[in-house]
């Protein structure tokens, strides 16, 4: 490694003269060049992992730390003045996910390298990603997020195919950029571009002209479903992504000797929820190009295709409108056809049909008739998949159905968030748990150790601070540092409840106002996306903001009580909001969050949960026990019975319970039209009161309670500290190497 030797033929200066600019491009050069001799060993079988969403982050420190050359890097940059913390915050974040499934795909990447395994992931290169949010008005607005620059991650390979759609054809390219794993192997993130991409396309905002997809197929991750134009560009990117993807893994599989017949001894594709499925009748499409009959042809794509579902939201269960098919891709039509004769002849059975009465293509479904492999993300998430979501498809194939539990890659997510607490760690019981993420569990020997704990409180309060002044500089937001910080951060959706937390912010606001005031003053902090196009979701947003606004324009109230919603949540922020975490909001509607994974990295960060039994939560409180999480609400057995049953009615809640009731009005009261947009308020107050789809309410008061026992536990901070410790120490188990050896063992077999 030498950075002086980079710098030198790219500028001829010395390090200490160069820009921040000028460091960052040597930096890039130097890792890529670091990068190369270290492929993953070409076994004869590889995987493909096909997803439309890679949420990477920002590369440059899990680089230089999975080359093992942080430290040194770090050093060298200190003795010419320069800092590699400022050097990084020139390094734009690709945005190519929208939230968990993106991320994931992102910590597997980092797996699958540090584990040495010969496998790659496939994606699609969008210039800019999903959108920036900005707050106007208290009110969310959408912008472009370019990060590709002259020099970025980026590099651009030979590899190039014609892709047909019905009417015309786009060429393609390919791009690559390294993953290299931690002190181990790297392998490739395969992200494909149209040739013809044009990024003047884009207007006002993230507007742009979505009928000419020459010329805009691969601009935006598309996040928008709210209208037939807007749907069926989705059609067209997914198939551009895996007709690539599917021509890739036969051009390298015939290179690496196979005939095709034996393809499954040579590929296999993990599909990364319903977005890559069409790969399979693409897939059977390129063989029987290529002279294998379909018969063969199917039997060879369904032993080389594996599906993982991360969601049981029905309306995110995509189904294609058939003619949306004949339009996008006209050539997969007579394959979707006969796979779905093909299951309606052997089971006569339209709840498993492929096609459905209203012609929709049912994308799931295809993937489980036609894929040797069905797994959920969670133990409770599977579980409900079998037994009440895919029963019909369990009792056909039983033998398909398994679970892989997420994981988070501990690289980024403590070695890069979180270096003093790793130190620390790694002080406790050496490096062992950096390769090994079990070995955390030899910290529980210090549970009762008193200058342990109380080296655990002062890890926390550094990131606290850091957190602090990191807001103030970067979002001018000023925050205490003394009070509790209780985070909740995720994509803005219902059933993820944000508003509950909301609704819990305007109850202790009334208590203060009536002279309860807490022992420590609370922070509440949100960071969260929504759809451009999900109007309550935005409506949240507002309300969170309007509170924010109120509440600290509140003499009586802001010295014990701050909301404080962030701008742009991505992944960087989260890289500093989960180290200064206290507490973590895990509070979804039981049943409906297939798993969450920013639940697992604070746990490692020693944060405490509040939370549901739902997702991996269940996990996350076998492994801790009653003592270490806070869980509340309804079961989701008992959840998916008011379903079942239709017999929620919100408003009786509301009717019936003053807190309730005083909670909701707030929303639409005169302090809060002051600052807030009447539509937006009153649309919310109505849908809370008449509606409330995922069951806030009910939960409310013990909520509520819950929040009140685990302020009031934190008050007692060696005991908090043990909470935290045993936290830690029980992570273990949610590193992605082990998620990621479990898919090896049991689906992929590389
Ligand atoms: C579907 C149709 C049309 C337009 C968009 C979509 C679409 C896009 C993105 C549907 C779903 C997604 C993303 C889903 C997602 O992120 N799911 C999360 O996956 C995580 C990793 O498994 C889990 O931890 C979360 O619980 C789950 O919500």
């Amino acid at each position: 490694m030498d950075l002086q030797n980079t710098v030198t033929k790219r500028y001829g200066k010395p390090i200490s003269q160069c820009s921040n600019e000028e460091l960052y491009a040597s930096l890039l050069e130097l890792v890529k060049e670091m990068a190369k001799d270290k492929e993953s060993i070409a076994g004869k079988r590889k995987l493909y992992y096909i997803s439309a969403e890679f949420l990477i982050g920002k590369l440059l420190s899990n680089n230089l730390i999975n080359l093992g050359i942080y430290e040194e890097v770090k050093q060298i940059l200190e003795e010419h003045g320069k800092s590699l913390a400022e050097i990084e915050e020139t390094e734009p974040e690709p945005s190519l996910g929208n939230g968990g499934l993106g991320r994931l795909a992102a910590c597997f990447l980092d797996s699958i390298a540090s584990l040495g395994l010969n496998g790659d992931g496939v994606g699609l290169n969008y210039h800019y990603g999903l959108f920036k949010q900005v707050f106007e008005n208290h009110l969310q607005k959408e912008t472009p997020n370019p990060w590709i620059e002259k020099e970025s991650w980026l590099t651009k390979t030979e590899v190039s195919y014609p892709i047909q759609f019905g009417g015309f054809t786009l060429q393609s390219r390919l791009y690559d950029i390294d993953v290299i794993g931690y002190d181990n192997r790297t392998t490739k993130l395969h992200l494909f571009d149209v040739e013809s991409v044009d990024e003047s396309l884009v207007g006002e905002g993230i507007d742009f002209d979505k009928a000419d997809i020459a010329r805009n197929l691969t601009l935006f991750l598309y996040p928008d479903d709210s209208d037939d134009q807007g749907r069926i560009l989705r059609v067209y990117q997914q198939y551009f992504m895996v007709s690539n993807a599917a021509r890739l893994i036969l051009d390298e599989a015939l290179e690496r000797g196979s005939n095709l017949h034996d393809l499954y001894e040579y590929a296999v594709i993990q599909i990364n929820d319903t977005h890559p499925s069409m790969v399979i009748p693409e897939l059977i499409r390129l063989l029987m190009e290529r002279g294998i009959l379909m018969d063969e042809a199917i039997e060879i794509v369904s032993k080389t295709c594996a599906y993982t579902n991360h969601t049981i939201l029905a309306e995110a269960l995509e189904k294609w409108p058939i003619q949306f098919l004949h339009q996008a891709v006209p050539q997969l039509l007579p394959i979707i056809y006969e796979l779905n004769s093909r299951v309606m002849r052997k089971y006569n059975d339209k709840s498993v049909a492929i096609i459905d009465d209203q012609n929709r293509v049912h994308m799931a479904h295809m993937d489980i008739h036609y894929g040797y492999s069905v797994n959920g993300v969670a133990y409770l998430h599977t579980e409900i998949l079998k037994n009440t979501e895919l029963n019909h498809f369990y009792k056909i194939y039983p033998e398909k159905f398994n679970n892989k539990t997420n994981g988070i890659t501990f690289r980024r997510w403590l070695l890069h968030a979180n270096p003093d607490l790793a130190k620390l760690i790694t002080s406790l019981i050496g490096e062992g748990y950096k390769k090994n993420a079990d070995e955390l569990e030899k910290l529980g020997s210090f549970a009762d150790d008193a200058e342990v704990l109380q080296k655990l409180l002062d890890v926390k309060a550094a990131k606290k601070a850091d957190l602090k002044a990191y807001l103030a500089k970067t979002q001018g937001i000023e925050i205490d540092d003394n009070s509790i910080y209780d985070i909740q951060i995720k994509r803005l959706h219902e059933y993820k409840r944000q508003q509950m937390n909301a609704l819990y912010v305007i109850h202790k606001y009334f208590e203060i106002k009536a002279g309860k005031k807490p022992s420590h003053p609370i922070t509440v902090i949100f960071g969260a996306k929504a759809a451009p196009a999900y109007v309550i979701a935005k409506d949240i947003i507002h309300l969170i903001l309007c509170l924010q606004d109120v509440i600290s324009k509140d003499p009586e109230v802001a010295p014990y009580l701050k909301v404080v919603m962030v701008e742009n949540y991505n992944v960087t922020l989260a890289e500093k909001l989960i180290p200064a975490a206290d507490i973590h909001e895990q509070i979804s509607l039981a049943s409906k969050e297939a798993s969450g994974t920013s639940n697992m990295k604070f746990m490692l960060n020693g944060a405490v949960a509040i939370g549901t039994m739902d997702g991996a939560n269940v996990e996350m409180h076998q492994f801790v026990g009653d003592d270490n999480i806070y869980i509340f609400g309804e079961s989701s057995e008992e959840v998916i019975e008011h379903y079942e049953k239709g017999d929620y009615v919100s408003r009786i809640y509301y009717d019936n319970d003053a807190d309730i009731k005083r909670a909701i009005d707030f929303i639409v009261s005169d302090t809060m039209m002051e600052v807030g947009c009447r539509e937006n308020l009153e649309r919310l107050y109505h849908e809370l009161l008449n509606k409330d789809w995922f069951m806030t309410l009910p939960d409310f008061k013990d909520y509520v309670k819950t929040k009140e026992r685990i302020y009031a536990d934190y008050e007692d901070r060696m005991a908090w500290a043990k909470k935290m410790l045993v936290n830690i120490s029980k992570a273990g188990f949610f590193s992605s190497d082990r998620t990621i050896a479990q898919y090896n063992e049991d689906i992929w077999h590389l």
